[in-house]
């Protein structure tokens, strides 16, 4: 990448009222980078007197692309986390939102502005409860509604658009994850100079499951309007690769799919398909858990639990994914069958609030809790209760504190594209202990050959993986952490996104 320059150090872009938009003309200047997200680095806190707090978004995206970004001048395309005033509800045309204050986020943002209806559809219904679920093994079954799919195409088809109208001539645009998957056909269409890569942060489906999908051609296409198509593992890439020989009449070979190149030279286009396994910023953990606060917060984290010989610890969005329940499950038979004495160990489980707004989200919070009560309920000591759980955001520092208490980290999904937990463990165990408890169906357990790999189906397994994890040879943790480390220092997310970058750049 190198040289990539803003055209102007604006830091938000600004509107003026037009004819072509309910909501008024944005204008603003073009950008040799962008990126583009169905969320923006940072989301707007909405509270009941309708005072706004700009925070940063949650989840592992911004965390990854963070460090790039201090170091690439970039704009960033996405959603504010503030809805639109409707203008077909209200019948008011001229109700516009209030520009993003200067300064917020770690570059200059572009809002797109959605509507509550339209994040229903495209967000909570057609990304989250279509996608999400197919691309997790339908882990919960998928559903399909053709009124989720049209504002799917309706806003994937706005963000395109806002793209073409910034994207300086040539630019290279990184378009992420399954809300977005119809971008890059849409640009193409709409800019053939721009360089576009894209990259799914879930994971790919294989050819059985994803064909399911009524409209699984569109999503196929529009990822094709990319040069590069990325993912976490090359499991991810053989079965895009296996599903596009199979729906369309295309040339694929390993590492690429050859297609008609729709711009005015027509010919042929290369289209790159490969894995890229995303990371974290290693040096910012280690540093952070380096500090002494950092060992005094993890010190006084196990005092306040009561200093048991063993601190167990899952931290998570509350997901289905993630598998608590398989953990929970499985620490709750230890208990139970005495492999786990009275006050012996301590579970955290610090759980992230996440898609509230969404049924089966709510659902499964109430789940959980109620698995949590229960086993405090059945194997609670006074004074000393066997599992703490906390429904609560926390600052890196304060993860890393406890990153730094736990001698066994838990981190069993059932499936996960990479899972950036396992990593940011890894990178805080400064002394070179402590076990890592891995499902082997994350992206991170192709990487990560220290941990204790696990099947989540298999609870059994499970339990006896937390078992030899909590009485391994503390040489052997060694051992294990030490190769662990020294992967995900080699590999941080630099790494990542300047590999992704790279390939992107490279001629085709
Ligand atoms: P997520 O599903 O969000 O990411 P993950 O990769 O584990 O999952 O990232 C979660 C991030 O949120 C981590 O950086 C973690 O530190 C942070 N976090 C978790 N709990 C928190 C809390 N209580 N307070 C503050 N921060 C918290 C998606 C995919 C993953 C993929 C990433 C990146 O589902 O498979 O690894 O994108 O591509």
């Amino acid at each position: 990448m190198g040289n990539l320059t803003a055209h102007a150090g604006i830091s938000s872009v600004w509107f003026l009222p037009g004819p072509d938009s309910p909501y008024g003309r944005r204008m603003s200047q073009t950008y040799e980078f962008v990126v583009v997200a169905n969320r923006l680095p940072v989301a707007a806190e909405t509270a009941e007197d309708g005072t706004i707090t700009w925070v940063r978004s949650p989840g592992g995206l911004v965390s990854a692309l963070e460090p790039t970004l201090r170091r690439e001048p970039a704009v960033w395309v996405g959603w504010s986390g503030r809805y639109a005033p409707d203008p077909y509800s209200t019948g008011d045309l001229g109700v516009e939102l209030e520009p993003l204050p200067d300064g917020v986020g770690p570059c200059p943002l572009v809002e797109i502005e959605l509507t509550r209806e339209e994040m229903e559809g495209y967000y909570e219904g057609f990304s989250t409860s279509t996608l999400w679920p197919l691309y997790h093994d339908a882990i919960a079954t998928p559903v399909y509604h053709r009124h989720q799919w049209e504002p799917y195409v309706a806003v994937n088809r706005r963000f395109a658009e806002q793209v073409a109208e910034i994207a300086a001539h040539g630019a290279t645009v990184w378009v992420h994850d399954h809300q977005l998957q119809l971008v890059p056909g849409m640009l193409r269409e709409r800019r053939p100079d721009l360089r576009i890569g894209f990259f799914l942060h879930i994971p790919f489906p294989p050819v059985e499951l994803f064909l399911q999908l009524p409209w699984r051609k569109e999503i196929v296409q529009g990822l094709l309007g990319s040069d590069l198509i990325g993912f976490h593992t090359p499991g991810g890439a053989e079965n895009f690769l296996a599903v596009t020989r199979r729906l369309l009449d295309v040339e694929t070979d390993l590492d690429s799919v050859t297609v008609a190149d729709l711009s005015p030279a027509g010919g042929k286009r290369r289209v790159g398909v490969g894995a890229f396994p995303i990371s974290i910023a290693t040096g910012e953990y280690e540093a952070i858990a380096r500090t002494a606060e950092v060992q005094d917060e993890a010190a006084s984290i196990r005092a306040k639990i009561g200093n048991p010989k063993h601190v167990l610890l899952g931290v998570d969005r509350l997901d289905y994914t993630k598998g608590i329940d398989v953990r929970l499950k499985a620490y709750v038979e230890l208990l139970e069958d005495g492999s786990i004495q009275p006050g012996e160990a301590v579970f955290v489980q610090i759980a992230t609030p996440s898609r509230e707004n969404v049924e089966d989200y709510q659902k499964l919070r109430d789940d959980i809790e109620l698995m949590v009560g229960r086993a405090l309920g059945d194997h609670g000591v006074l004074g000393a209760p066997p599992i703490q759980y906390l429904h609560q955001p926390f600052t890196r520092e304060e993860l890393v504190a406890f990153y730094a208490a736990a001698d066994v980290m838990l981190v069993t999904p059932y499936r996960d594209g990479m899972n950036l937990v396992a990593k940011e463990y890894v990178a805080s165990r400064i002394h070179d202990d402590g076990a890592l408890v891995l499902s082997e169906f994350t992206g991170a357990a192709v990487e990560l050959d220290g941990s204790f790999l696990v099947n989540p189906y298999d609870a059994d397994g499970v339990k006896q993986a937390i078992r030899d994890a909590m009485a391994a040879d503390p040489e052997d943790l060694r051992r294990r952490m030490t190769r662990m480390r020294a992967q995900v220092e080699n590999h941080d997310v630099d790494a990542w996104a300047k590999s992704f970058l790279d390939a992107l750049e490279a001629p085709q």
